[in-house]
């Protein structure tokens, strides 16, 4: 059976992973509305693997006869100043959840928590390359900078992004 500590702190991860899933939604709704539907696409790619973090850490309270608690989610921002600007963003937010993670592998070795230590490895692994996309479509947009043109480029091969037949796996 999980630990309350760790309980706890996973239910509190459940709420950050979908909150994330949210905010990558809202820039879904912006980048529609700017008519950069590649971009929606890659965004909405995003907010499914999100909502797949989501289930694999409601998933592992649920196995070890613990007891998920879903909690209130922010509201996220709704515009942004530039495509630029919600990658970004998008790019800060992974930071943040990469800290959150870092905290809860520091939390399963206090516990001495080693199925939790096992699961948390994946995600680990998965901010890596959380942190690596949202950078590389950074560093995309500023290369392009001013060119509607370029836009028009990355729109198109951002949004040949499909979702991982594995994503969604346990
Ligand atoms: Fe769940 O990795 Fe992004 O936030």
């Amino acid at each position: 059976m999980i630990g309350k500590r760790m309980q706890d702190a996973i239910n509190e991860q459940i709420k950050h992973e979908l909150e994330s899933a949210y905010l990558y939604l809202s820039m879904v709704a912006y980048f529609h509305s700017e008519s950069l539907d590649g971009m929606a696409q890659w965004m909405t790619v995003q907010a499914q693997e999100e909502l797949a973090h989501a289930m694999k850490f409601f998933n592992h309270i649920d196995e070890r006869d613990g007891r998920v608690e879903l909690k209130a989610l922010a509201q996220p921002q709704k515009e942004w100043a530039s495509p630029l600007e919600a990658f970004k963003a998008a790019h800060e937010h992974e930071r943040f959840i990469t800290g959150k993670i870092n905290d809860l592998v520091k939390l399963a070795a206090e516990e001495k928590d080693h199925a939790a230590g096992i699961m948390l490895q994946w995600f680990v692994t998965e901010q890596v390359e959380e942190e690596s996309s949202t950078l590389k479509v950074v560093e995309l947009l500023k290369r392009i900078g001013d060119s509607g043109h370029g836009l028009i480029m990355a729109d198109r091969e951002l949004g040949t992004r499909i979702a991982a037949p594995t994503e969604n796996e346990e």
